[in-house]
């Protein structure tokens, strides 16, 4: 019995030694130590043996599966300190290695003269407004009074999303919603894209950027409107800019006029952008009609305003020498990539 157990020991040491993972391991421990085990037949079957010579073979192998015991627990945590070494080793980080190039997203040139043009007005007290793209008819036309059979309410200009609705063809609609709901003083600019069904080309685009200005007040008058337009050319293009007005015609204002401002690209000296005139015909603008502050709930006959409208996307071409309007919607990385 005695030589049985010692050979049990012997063998199971020689296969603890070749082991190599925990998979191994475990079935050495059921070979010798689980409940069929070889060890564990042993004790079983020690019922056979003499009252003497129990105590003697149960302490010995009592003491070789403590001896086993400790040899596997220990072997175990080695092939885990092991495994562990290894995982580290694979895991471990290069932190010379050139990192990953990050690709910065540029400003647009839209968005950026457009910033440029919202804090001039906030210098000089303006407040900016929004509205909604899809538009009351009412709002876009009705109360701006532009009458039923006026040529901008032709399908060929504006697109109707059904016979109330469409998609606003100019920024003023949110003059009107600022008039309903704030008493004057009003003084306001409303910048935002606008729609048009034009035919793209190299100078249309369906979608665009406009600007509109708004200031109501007792005793507003066209001199206010002529200064204020002065003051806003000089701070955006510099000191030297000149405006002149010319008689024009809109359903929302009178008097109205059209603006030319110095040729900001030869600064007036003459050349191709300005047809050598020396000016460049900026915006439109005039004296809120007294029937646009009526409908708005706007006495007339205490406030009166001034009002004018011009488009971002020729700014920005002009500014940047950009001859197609279709660059400014169609997100080409290498058009974009030269702005900042
Ligand atoms: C323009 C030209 C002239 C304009 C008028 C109004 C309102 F709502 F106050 F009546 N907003 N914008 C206006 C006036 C716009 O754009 C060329």
């Amino acid at each position: 019995m005695r030589e049985k157990l010692e050979l049990i020991k012997q063998n199971a040491l020689e296969e603890l030694k070749k082991i190599a993972t925990k998979e191994d391991m475990e079935s050495i421990r059921v070979k010798y130590l689980g409940k069929k085990g070889e060890l564990t037949s042993i004790l079983r079957g020690m019922g056979a043996l003499s009252k003497e010579e129990r105590p003697i073979v149960g302490k010995l192998a009592n003491e070789i599966r403590e001896n086993l015991e400790n040899i596997i627990g220990e072997t175990l945590d080695k092939i885990k300190n092991k495994e562990k070494e290894l995982r580290l080793q694979k895991e471990v980080i290069d932190i010379s290695m050139p990192g990953k190039k990050q690709i910065v997203g540029k400003r647009h040139p839209l968005d950026l003269t457009l910033e440029n043009i919202n804090d001039i007005f906030i210098s000089m007290g303006f407040s900016i407004e929004e509205g909604p793209e899809v538009e009351k008819d009412y709002y876009n036309f009705e109360a701006l009074n532009i009458p039923k059979d006026h040529p901008a309410r032709g399908e060929q200009d504006t697109f109707y999303i059904n016979d109330n609705v469409v998609l606003r063809t100019q920024t003023s609609p949110i003059q009107i919603r600022t008039m309903e709901k704030e008493k004057p003083p009003i003084k306001m600019i409303a910048p935002g894209k606008v729609y048009r069904s034009d035919e793209l080309d190299a100078t249309h685009s369906p979608i665009f950027y406009q600007i509109e200005g708004l200031v109501v007040d007792k005793g507003i008058t066209f001199s206010d409107l002529k200064g204020t337009l002065q003051t806003f050319f000089k701070k955006m293009f510099g000191d030297n800019m000149e405006i002149k007005f010319r008689p024009h015609h809109f359903p929302f204002t009178e008097p109205s006029a059209e603006v030319d401002v110095t040729c900001f690209v030869c600064g007036g000296k003459g050349c191709k952008v300005c047809k050598n005139s020396g000016w460049i015909e900026m915006l439109g603008c005039g004296m809120v009609h007294p029937d646009v502050l009526r409908n708005c709930g706007i006495d007339p006959e205490v406030y009166s305003g001034f009002a004018f409208g011009f488009g971002l996307d020729r700014i920005v071409m002009l500014k940047y020498g950009i001859d197609d309007i279709r660059f400014l919607y169609e997100s080409d990385m290498r058009f974009l990539n030269q702005f900042k």
